[in-house]
């Protein structure tokens, strides 16, 4: 089995969690991309709010209903991928600029579901977090959070600046307030257990599923 088989066995196992009626928070991003059609295939009477553009096109091409996150205050449950998962539930998403977007549907979600493939738990988060910065004042906030290295990429949909901050990851909780209480940045790519109930590991065929919040 390939990863990419494993991103749509957690990707299909996810969607038995959602039923008719509800309101379905979309992540993004390649094991997303597993999600929407094995959705679609349900049938269900259910609305959906994308995280991206890219999302919610290949989400309508399915005939799912995409709404504008305008007309929803919460959601029944979301669902999304992650770069990296600790033990504990942190997580680094973000890998696909999406984070903040990401962020404020997770937060509005009764449940926020993780779908992902074998090469995404880890032992300790590491490498560099994921940060979207207001184009407005970049070169001081750059300043101000010192390692944060900008990517060649587009925009954010919301007009932000991509970047990844390099730094000690040995303290999420403690690096996600620092980075937080930075004026000038739009939101970073930690996310806290409290946000996350449950995470759909694939491992071959099988599916390993970690309970974080009840
Ligand atoms: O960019 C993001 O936040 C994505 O959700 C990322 O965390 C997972 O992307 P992937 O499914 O392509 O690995």
């Amino acid at each position: 089995m390939t990863i990419e088989d494993e991103k749509r066995v957690a990707a299909e196992a996810s969607v038995a969690f959602v039923e008719s009626g509800m309101t379905v928070g979309l992540g993004t991003g390649s094991t997303v991309a597993y999600l929407l059609p094995a959705l679609a295939g349900r049938q269900l009477d259910i609305r959906c709010v994308a995280t991206s553009p890219r999302t919610a096109q290949a989400a309508t091409a399915l005939g799912l209903r995409v709404l504008d996150f305008r007309e929803v205050d919460r959601f029944d449950i979301a669902i999304d991928g992650a770069d990296q998962i600790a033990p504990d539930g942190w997580l680094i998403k973000g890998g696909g600029a999406a984070h903040t977007r990401e962020k404020v549907v997770a937060n509005a979600a009764d449940r926020f579901v993780v779908i992902a493939d074998s090469s995404k738990p880890v032992d300790a988060l590491h490498g560099s977090v994921p940060v979207e910065l207001m184009e407005y004042g970049l070169a001081a906030t750059l300043r101000e959070l010192a390692s944060v290295v900008l990517r060649d990429v587009p925009r954010s949909p919301d007009g932000g600046v991509i970047g990844d901050y390099h730094g000690d990851l040995s303290d999420p909780a403690a690096l996600a307030a620092r980075l937080s209480a930075a004026p000038g940045l739009v939101d970073h790519g930690l996310f806290p257990p409290s946000m996350v109930h449950d995470v759909l590991i694939a491992r071959g065929v099988d599916v390993e599923h970690r309970v974080i919040r009840a």
